[in-house]
Parts: C-alpha cells; sequence; structure tokens
C-alpha cells in the first residue's frame, strides 16, 4: 500500500479547454457586453434548457440563489417539509425565506425524502415539499407528486446533484413545480459557478426573471418596478464555460460511469463496504459514495477517512452531520421528528473521488489502500482495547 505521490481530492473541477475559452473571452471583450443577459446568456440558457430535456430554463450566479429564489417564487409561508440528508443550502434556502423547514427522515435505500413519513407531517401549516434527488439518484416523483396534489402543495425538487438525469426519457428538472441544479465547480456540469431553476409551467418564468433582476421585469420600458428583487445574474463569462462545458457533457459522464464501475469491481469485493448504486433510468455518476459498516470493515467510516487522508486520498463525508443536527437548526424552537435514518447513513456514509481526469489506475491505487485498511480491523482492537 503506497502513499498516493499527489493528493487525490472528492472531486476535480471540469474545465474547458482554455483556447476555446480565450475566443469567447475575445468576442466577450469586442462586444463590450459582459454581463445583464447578454448573448451568452440567452444561448446558454436556450442550449441548457435544450440538453436538459425541461420546457424553461432560468440561470442563476449559484445554486443557492436559484434555490432561495425558487422558494421566493412560490410565496410560501408556514413550514416547509424537507430532507435533513443534504448540503446545508437547501433547509437555509427555506430559513432565509423565513419559513422554518421541518425536517422528515429518509428511505434508507434511496436516501431520498421518504414519501410515508411525509404524510405523518403534513399539517394546515405545511405549504411545500422540497425534496433532493442525492447523489443525482431520483426521489420518488411519482409518489411525491401524489402527497402534493392531495394537500395542495408546491413541490421543488434540489436538483443541485442530478444535471443530465432522466427518467424514461424525462428531464429530471420537469418534475415538481420548480427544480434547481447546482452548476458550481465540483458538479457534473458546471459554470465554474451557476444555478439553474427549470420548470415544466411557463408562468413562473417572469417572476423568476423579476426575482433574479431587481423586480425588472425581461423587456419592459416600465421604470416602476411592482416587486422587490435581488441582483443574482449570470455573466457572460460563466455563461461561456457552461456553453464549452455543454459541448462535452456527454463523454465527461461516460468517463465517470467507467470510474464508477470500476470501483464497484473492487468495492463489492470488500467486507463492510457497500457502494449505492445509481438507479436512474438514465443516471450521471455525480458521486460514488460507499457504506462502512464498522462491525464487517473492522473500521468506523471516520477512521477510514482520516487513514485514507494520510495516503493522500481526500473523500467527503456527504452529508454528515445531517442538517437537523446542524447548531443552527437544533437550537431552533421548530417541529424536530425524529429522523433516525438519516442518522444512521450520515454516520456511515462517504464518497469516494469521481472526476473526469480521474485516471483508472488512481482508481486501482485507492481501492488497494481500502482493501489494505480492511485487514488493519482498528474497529474490533479499538472495542476489545475498551471492554479490557
Ligand atoms: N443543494 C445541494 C444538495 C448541494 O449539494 C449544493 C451544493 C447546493 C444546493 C448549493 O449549490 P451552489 O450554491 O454551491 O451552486 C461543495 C460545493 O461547494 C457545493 O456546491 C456542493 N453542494 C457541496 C456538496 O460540495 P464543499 O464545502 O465540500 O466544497 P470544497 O471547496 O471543500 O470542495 C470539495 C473538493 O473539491 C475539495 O476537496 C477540492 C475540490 N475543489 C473544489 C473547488 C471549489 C477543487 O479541486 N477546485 C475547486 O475550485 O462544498
Amino acid at each position: 500500500m503506497q502513499k498516493l505521490p499527489e493528493p487525490i481530492y472528492v472531486v476535480r473541477p471540469t474545465l474547458p479547454d482554455l483556447g476555446e475559452f480565450k475566443k469567447h473571452l475575445e468576442s466577450i471583450w469586442e462586444s463590450g457586453i459582459v454581463t445583464n443577459f447578454g448573448p451568452k446568456h440567452k444561448e446558454f440558457e436556450l442550449a441548457i434548457a435544450n440538453y436538459l430535456k425541461v420546457s424553461n430554463a432560468s440561470a442563476f450566479v449559484n445554486g443557492h440563489s436559484a434555490l432561495e429564489s425558487a422558494v421566493r417564487a412560490l410565496k410560501l409561508s408556514g413550514e416547509v417539509i424537507t430532507t435533513p440528508f443534504t448540503f446545508p443550502s437547501t433547509p437555509h434556502a427555506i430559513s432565509l425565506n423565513g419559513i422554518e423547514p421541518v425536517f422528515c427522515d429518509i428511505d434508507p435505500k434511496t436516501f431520498g425524502i421518504c414519501p410515508d413519513k411525509i404524510r405523518e407531517l403534513v399539517t394546515d401549516k405545511t405549504s411545500a415539499i422540497l425534496a433532493v434527488h442525492v447523489y443525482g439518484n431520483p426521489c420518488n416523483v411519482v409518489e411525491l407528486q401524489k402527497i402534493a396534489d392531495e394537500n395542495n402543495l408546491n413541490l421543488i425538487y434540489d436538483a443541485a446533484h442530478a444535471f443530465g438525469v432522466e427518467i424514461n426519457g424525462k428531464g429530471i428538472g420537469e418534475f415538481g413545480d420548480l427544480s434547481v441544479f447546482s452548476l458550481h465547480a465540483t458538479k457534473v456540469f458546471n459554470a465554474i459557478e451557476g444555478g439553474l431553476v427549470t420548470f415544466a409551467n411557463a408562468g413562473y418564468k417572469d417572476k423568476l426573471f423579476e426575482l433574479k433582476n431587481f423586480g425588472y421585469q425581461e423587456n419592459s420600458q416600465d421604470e416602476d418596478i411592482s416587486g422587490i428583487g435581488s441582483n443574482l445574474k449570470m455573466s457572460e463569462l460563466h455563461a461561456a464555460v457552461g456553453l464549452l462545458n455543454l459541448n462535452n457533457i456527454d463523454e465527461q459522464i461516460a468517463e465517470r460511469r467507467k470510474i464508477y464501475t470500476l470501483y464497484q469491481e473492487h468495492i463489492n469485493a470488500i467486507k463492510g463496504l457497500t457502494l449505492i448504486e445509481p438507479y436512474a433510468t438514465k443516471p450521471n455518476y455525480a458521486y460514488c459514495p460507499i457504506l462502512v459498516d464498522p462491525g464487517d470493515f473492522g473500521m468506523t467510516r471516520d477512521q477510514l477517512y482520516k487513514r485514507l487522508a494520510e495516503y493522500n486520498v481526500f473523500c467527503r463525508k456527504y452529508f454528515n452531520p445531517p442538517c437537523n443536527e446542524l447548531s443552527c437548526y437544533k437550537k431552533q424552537k421548530m417541529r424536530q421528528p425524529p429522523t433516525p435514518v438519516a442518522s444512521s447513513i450520515s454516520s456511515r456514509i462517504l464518497c469516494l473521488p469521481i472526476y473526469p481526469g480521474l485516471l483508472l489506475d488512481s482508481v486501482n491505487q485507492i481501492c488497494e489502500i481500502i482493501e489494505g485498511l480492511s485487514n488493519e480491523n482498528l474497529f474490533v482492537a479499538t472495542c476489545s482495547s475498551t471492554v479490557r
């Protein structure tokens, strides 16, 4: 087991060819239009909607702003039921709108919000469900829509991880009222920073535009504004990166699939580790999450995380702790339903490195290190020394 010569991180941003980017920069410099819905921005919104198979796409400066705007656009109030097994951006987007997030436990197989548990939590204060397609694995969209319809709730999907994912040929961003994608540097598809709200109902278009443009309406000469909005516009430079990355996205996802498949061969042969399988009809291999069973593997997730770092392999515990165990939510006087599944998964999950450009040789080496570590049996040693 050799320490890797260079650090390997959980992800590396996929950057477009610098020469190609320079050509875009030249045309931006020449036009003098660098932001405020210029030609690249317009081209990007159309191209990305086409790729994602969605009826409408509205670009934002980042995923979080897009999520916060989605919540605001629906004029929600009271409580929104969401998942604790996510990045803090999800509940923060609710809280920052002055609404209480109610954390609902997750399904032990999909790690998505559990429909049966949502039913137990709906009250007359509930205005929406904000579900997350964790790791790009789709939520139970049929059941969630049913609950939303039965209870007159809005349904928002945090699709930050789900770029390019489809369910039976339908773009994942077409489900629910609004879906939000992150185009951050660490994502399957990136514009360095960026976000996207997608929706089937074109009626949301104007409101989202106003929210990202100080309340001004698109193509309006009116000097008055009737609604209050922020400044969340994507610049021409970011749109240019997005346009270039979109050219190669299928090849990049295919490369991820190769890496994932190699992990699958190794990890499935190691006792005590379970690789979480993508199950969308068109998956994107955004993450490579494994669950650690300390008894069988011989080491806890935290021990494995630390030992891998000693070998220059820098994984991430996406998502630990679950959001309802973060101090900012724990200390609040709000409904705190029990979420034992989310707590258990959070304490055992580890995301291994996966990104285009990660060499298959490196994946083999990472797996050899994990195999070697599994023989150390630190967990048993720690337990028996504690017992003694
Ligand atoms: N909803 C969900 C479910 C999300 O997961 C996220 C974001 C959002 C909403 C909000 O979307 P954005 O507003 O971010 O568009 C990272 C990302 O920053 C964050 O976008 C992402 N989720 C989250 C899951 O992961 P960190 O704190 O882990 O990032 P960081 O900087 O530690 O980066 C991780 C690794 O990536 C590093 O070890 C090194 C590598 N890296 C990172 C950057 C930024 C690079 O090699 N180059 C880079 O430029 O949050």
